[in-house]
């Protein structure tokens, strides 16, 4: 889950300290996640949109989360913001903190290990215990602000230990945990040092989801093989002495807000103005995140590689790749960026003539509405990770698409999406060669085949849609009884 951007729109009541304790027996739901929405800032689209529709739909609630703020000297309280029926809760981090548990633990270990990097992963006890410490600093936080009814939902790998801190509070209530990146094999796991001190931590809550099915399965295989739980017919495990429900709820996006975008002046001007570029060059998209996940090296090699073996190609397509840096402070970050800008040199030096350019990079994030402009205007969006949660641009890029003359997704098959989009060409992001000639497959297909495929495609994005995501998350933790 990403951060909030700049806070605007209506003022907000602002309290500080506790709450309402125990004060009313209103079912409320608690959302817990590292970061929350801005409050009082107006939401576009995503998850942000999707937690407060969840928050608002039971009639108000919680939404706790880090502030954003890094103190030298922390207060140590939280802040709290009323925006319409939702209450936020925000704590700070001090510098330490920041480093041990965002910077280090979170994004230096887990998220690499998570995404079967154990090679790119640092282990650092010290960070470990840092995480640990924030977790349990934070449950001890938003525990103050808790009423006997209401249900916890807690979001993804920066809260592992949340859950269980919770109960060492002392809340008997329901816990859901929601996980939006991959979880890996055992194997993989196996190579975390504290992977049993996460695995009895997760054991507390009395729901976990997963992206996919695949996820589902790689943690079902871990807890019966490493902690001896039994698996029921029914979707429960019991581990630790607990039953848990563990299920697959594929994560969505909000299709007609998005269709609807593409659709607008923005998104027309900024189609526009590439358009005038390229003239009647097919387009190739990419936008991810700036992440080592997401198989960005291997897709320029990819596209660099059909222009090597495709003279005819040459001066016909361009590949737009849109990637904002993200957590610049971490090493393989920056080693990733220089090597995007090295490659990217190299294709453009071999291949670039005087009025065209194969491949346009662009290190900086644009605007959701632009975004569905371009993605309206490639004739290819190109979502390739080495492995990826779910990943949500490729559900962007065919939402956005015009029925009548549809694009085509070519989609890594370690993606999440891929489960039930099986419509696009699925391609291996590691095989350089053949995602180039998947590539030039899209280019080449009929217009038939296009809208066959995409027709699957947007029905299936349509289905699971994030609404979809959330209420069945919901209705399944409302079935969870809280432990005695
Ligand atoms: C994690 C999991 C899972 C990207 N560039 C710009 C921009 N974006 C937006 C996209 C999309 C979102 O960011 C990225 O979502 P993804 O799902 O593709 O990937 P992660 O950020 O890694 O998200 C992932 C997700 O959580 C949800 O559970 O699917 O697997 O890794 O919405 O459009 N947005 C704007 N400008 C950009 O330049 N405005």
């Amino acid at each position: 889950m990403q951060g909030p951007s700049a806070a605007r729109g209506r003022p907000l009541s602002f309290r500080h300290g506790r709450s309402h304790l125990w004060a009313s027996d209103v079912s409320r739901l608690i959302v817990a996640s590292n970061r929350t929405a801005t409050p009082g800032a107006d939401r576009s689209g995503g998850l942000a949109v999707a937690l407060a529709d969840a928050l608002t739909e039971r009639g108000g609630g919680v939404w706790f989360g880090w502030s954003g703020e890094v103190l030298d000297h922390g207060s140590r309280g939280v802040r709290i913001f009323a925006d319409g029926d939702i209450d936020f809760v925000l704590a700070d981090l001090t510098r330490d903190e920041h480093a041990g548990y965002y910077l280090g633990y979170a994004n230096d270990t887990l998220w690499p290990v998570f995404h079967y990097r154990v090679d790119l992963a640092h282990f650092d006890e010290a960070a470990f215990e840092v995480y640990a410490a924030v977790n349990r600093r934070f449950a001890g936080l938003l525990f103050q602000q808790l009423r006997r009814d209401d249900i916890v939902w807690i979001h993804d790998y920066h809260f592992l230990l949340f859950g269980h801190e919770l109960r060492n509070n002392g809340w008997r209530g329901p816990i859901g945990f929601f996980l939006h990146i991959p979880f890996p094999p055992p194997e993989v796991l196996a190579a975390l040092p504290q992977h049993q001190r996460l695995a009895r931590a997760l054991a507390d809550c009395d729901l976990i989801g997963f992206q996919t099915k695949r996820d589902v399965g790689n943690f079902t295989r871990y807890m019966t093989e490493e902690h001896g739980a039994e698996a029921g017919e029914d979707g429960h495990l019991r581990a630790f002495g607990r039953k848990l429900r563990v299920e697959a709820f594929p994560i969505g996006i909000d299709p007609a807000e998005f269709a609807r975008l593409a659709d607008g002046a923005e998104a027309r001007e900024a189609a526009g103005r590439l358009g005038r570029l390229i003239e009647n060059r097919a387009l190739v998209i990419g936008v991810d995140r700036m992440d080592y996940s997401k198989g960005l090296p291997q897709r320029l090699e990819a596209f660099g590689r059909l222009l090597d073996e495709h003279e005819g190609l040459r001066g016909r397509v361009s590949l737009l790749q849109i990637a904002p840096p993200s957590r610049e402070n971490v090493h393989a970050y920056r080693e990733l960026r220089e090597e995007l800008d090295r490659l990217a040199g190299r294709v453009n030096g071999d291949h670039s003539d005087l009025d065209w350019v194969p491949i346009r990079y662009l290190a900086r994030g644009y605007p959701r509405e632009q975004l569905a402009g371009l993605y309206r205007l490639a004739r290819v969006g190109l979502v390739t990770p080495l492995h990826d949660g779910m990943n949500l641009v490729a559900k962007e890029y065919v939402a956005a698409q015009q029925p009548e003359d549809p694009g085509v997704l070519i989609l890594s098959e370690f993606a999440g999406a891929a489960e039930r989009m099986e419509a696009a060409l699925l391609v291996n992001p590691h095989d350089i060669g053949g995602v180039a000639g998947a590539i030039r497959h899209a280019l080449e297909m009929s217009l038939e085949e296009r809208i066959e495929r995409w027709q699957a495609l947007d029905a299936e994005v349509r289905r699971n849609d994030v609404a979809r995501w959330r209420r069945s998350f919901l209705d399944a933790l409302d079935t969870v009884r809280a432990p005695a």
